[in-house]
């Protein structure tokens, strides 16, 4: 049986699949797409992070290959019934429809472009935009600790994860503190902290 294998640099897409496979405890190799030898282009067509590979299945779309490594390997991150599951998938497609593209787009337009090639205006729209999911996000929060059930989950993992690019878009989250305290409790753990440290 081969190791499992992700691809991907961390500070991409592929960080919600490292900060699972942390929190499960998984053996992995962790690969580079630019590596010597390698023809990334055979594993995604795409040229797009994530990707795994695993015991002869090759895996992409981020989301998926979440689901298949929770599911696969269980504990308290995995659905215990189809209704878990159910809201956990509900989460996940709510995040990547309806915030993920204009929170990339807000920290790409503030943040990571090159100075001269900035755009505010479209960075304060994008935020605008943002206002009624946000709300909407924080609202399903009151009074519990995460998304789901009682516990972390992977539903929690999969929304922080789209939910982090809007701190480094500086997006202002202020006044909703249901979703700041959750995001803290997420992003907060040993997983995702000893990743970005390395
Ligand atoms: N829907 C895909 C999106 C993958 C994606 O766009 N990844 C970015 C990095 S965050 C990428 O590989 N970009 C390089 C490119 O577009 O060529 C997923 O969630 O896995």
């Amino acid at each position: 049986m081969g190791k499992l294998q992700i691809f991907g640099f961390t500070r991409s897409r592929a960080m919600r699949t490292l900060w699972l496979a942390e929190e499960l405890g998984l053996d992995y190799e962790h690969r580079l797409t630019d590596e010597d030898g390698l023809d990334y282009l055979a594993i995604n067509p795409s040229g797009k992070v994530p990707a795994i590979a695993d015991d002869g299945l090759v895996l992409t779309e981020s989301m998926a290959i979440n689901f298949y490594l929770v599911k696969k390997h269980g504990g308290d991150l995995a659905p215990r019934d189809l209704a878990e599951e159910a809201k956990m998938l509900q989460w996940t497609f709510w995040a990547m429809t309806e915030v993920e593209a204009k929170a990339l787009m807000i920290m790409f337009c503030r943040v990571l472009r090159p100075e001269e090639e900035r755009d505010e205006a479209a960075a304060d729209t994008g935020e605008a935009d943002l206002q009624k999911p946000l709300a909407l996000l924080n609202e399903a929060l009151a009074g519990r600790d995460y998304l789901v059930a009682d516990r972390f989950t992977v539903a929690d993992l999969n929304v922080s994860a789209v939910m982090s690019w809007l701190k480094l878009g500086r997006v202002d989250l202020s006044r909703y503190a249901n979703l700041t305290a959750w995001m803290e409790r997420c992003l907060k753990r040993p997983a995702m902290v000893n990743l970005l440290k390395s």
